[in-house]
């Protein structure tokens, strides 16, 4: 592996209810996740966050773990529900007090903490005054910020706000598929917008210590349309704007998306913004992340729903099942590194005044061998480095790395099947058995701190 800059910052990332378990102790209250996990065909196996790696009574062997590994970060998420049980109002202090120990024991063993404030775990009481579709939902996530601000700051230097804010509002309010598994177009777009909102309140809030860095986690990727036809680039364009444009536009443009109103037909009641939202959202960031898995290959189709009076405003006629011949994971994700490469200078060339990037998401699912001997992870994680450094080179402002993910976890509406650790993790034992992946990326971290990286 060629050699990456001196301070270029090596991790793993987690988030809280995909390892978290222990959802009843110290007076957690109920999240979105919990609720959704009750319903029958939600999520595959009818698998929930209730137990997962049990990480909340195993921090101890965990930070052991993260130690052995020899990386300069950690990327975790704060549970809402643990430190505001009710979402607002009473502050539970035992659930502050999980989150210090954690982040005192990265600091004993130089691991710098990226705390995300929200990786998708709404508490239930405020998705029941409507959630990310009400704008209330916004200035309560900006005080939940600022009590976790106040509470760990003294710690804590890089704070993200949100991970992947398209997942939490068009997955989750509009296609369904994620809590709370509603299904409005309207609402999807209203809570899209919620969420920048909160995201720059929460951002503004917080601000004022010297040294403090904030910053938001953006899923990203090429949509490449399938063919030259001018039909398959439209529909191209609009999947990123779906998925990208109307987050990015307002970050770091300044304005919303122009083919807005156009692509989501229907959306005439654009009441949800306000006048000021968009300097709110465009307030100045000290660090964009970036999930990157795979290139997505877009195409026109029928909308999913016939009928226009029952088809939801986000149902914008594409189809992305229709993948080229390269190679693809246990998810059928697709394998190419080099649209990584692509994700972050098409970024930079964009928006020039683009903050710093770190890749806070990369890896994998693949069957496991005997032994853990996980070739193919190992494989996908080197070529996406490369893909990264070709970034760097093309003048990309890339500061760090993490792998996704540093322990086997809860995968959504998937549940427990696919597997995207460094270390598996047996879910009848709970033991943690490193895999080669893990191994492979200590040798690394420690090859490129010493700079003594072979070329190549
Ligand atoms: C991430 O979600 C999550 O942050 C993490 O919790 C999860 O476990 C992990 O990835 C693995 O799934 O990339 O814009 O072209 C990512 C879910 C959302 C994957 C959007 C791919 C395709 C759109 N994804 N997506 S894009």
């Amino acid at each position: 592996m060629t050699d990456f800059p001196q301070g270029f910052r090596w991790g793993v990332a987690t988030s809280a209810y995909q390892i978290e378990g222990a959802v009843d102790a110290d007076g957690r209250g109920p999240s979105i996740w919990d609720a959704f996990g009750a319903v029958p065909g939600a999520v595959a196996g009818g698998d929930t966050g209730a137990v997962a790696c049990d990480h909340y009574h195993r921090v101890p062997e965990d930070l052991a773990l993260l130690g052995e590994l020899g990386v300069d970060a950690y990327r975790f998420s704060v549970a809402w529900p643990r430190i505001l049980p009710t979402g607002a109002g009473r502050v539970e202090q035992r659930g502050l007090d999980f989150y210090r120990r954690l982040v005192d024991g990265l600091l004993e063993r130089g691991i710098e903490p990226f705390l995300t404030l929200y990786h998708w775990d709404l508490p239930q009481a405020l998705e029941d005054l409507g959630g990310w579709r009400s704008r209330d939902t916004a200035q309560r996530f900006a005080e939940y910020a600022v009590v976790v601000h106040d509470a760990l700051g003294d710690r804590v230097t890089k704070w993200t706000t949100f991970n992947e804010p398209y997942v939490s509002s068009i997955v989750g309010y509009g296609e369904g598929r994620h809590a709370p598994g509603a299904r409005e177009g309207h609402g999807s777009l209203a809570a899209a917008h919620h969420l920048m909102v909160a995201h720059g309140l929460a951002v503004q809030a917080m601000r004022g210590t010297p040294g403090h860095e904030f910053g938001i986690v953006l899923n990203q990727s090429p949509s490449t349309p399938v063919t030259s036809s001018e039909a398959d680039v439209a529909a191209a364009r609009r999947h990123d704007l779906l998925l990208r444009r109307q987050f990015t536009e307002p970050l770091f443009a300044g304005r919303y998306p122009d083919d807005y109103e156009e692509t989501f037909a229907g959306v005439t009641d654009l009441s949800f913004r306000h006048d000021g939202d968009l300097e709110l959202i465009s307030t100045p960031l000290d660090y964009v992340g970036i999930n990157y898995y795979y290139r997505q290959h877009v195409a026109d189709a029928p909308h999913r729903d016939p009928d226009p009076a029952t088809r939801t405003s986000i149902d914008v006629g594409i189809d992305t099942t229709r993948l080229p011949d390269v190679p693809r994971t246990a998810m059928n994700w697709p394998v190419e590194p080099e649209g990584l490469t692509q994700t972050l200078v098409g970024l930079k060339e964009r928006y020039p005044d683009l903050p710093p990037v770190y890749v806070t998401e990369n890896g994998c699912v693949y069957p496991d061998n005997p032994g853990f001997v996980d070739q193919e992870r190992i494989e996908y994680l080197r070529t996406h480095l490369a893909a990264a450094h070709d970034a760097l080179t093309a003048g990309v402002d890339l500061r760090g790395y993490f792998v996704w993910s540093f322990l086997d976890n809860f995968e959504w509406a998937h549940g427990y099947k696919h597997r995207f650790g460094l270390v598996h993790v047996d879910y009848e034992t709970l033991v943690r058995t490193p895999r080669a992946s893990f191994h492979w990326y200590r040798d690394l971290v420690a090859e490129q701190r010493a700079g003594t990286a072979a070329a190549g």
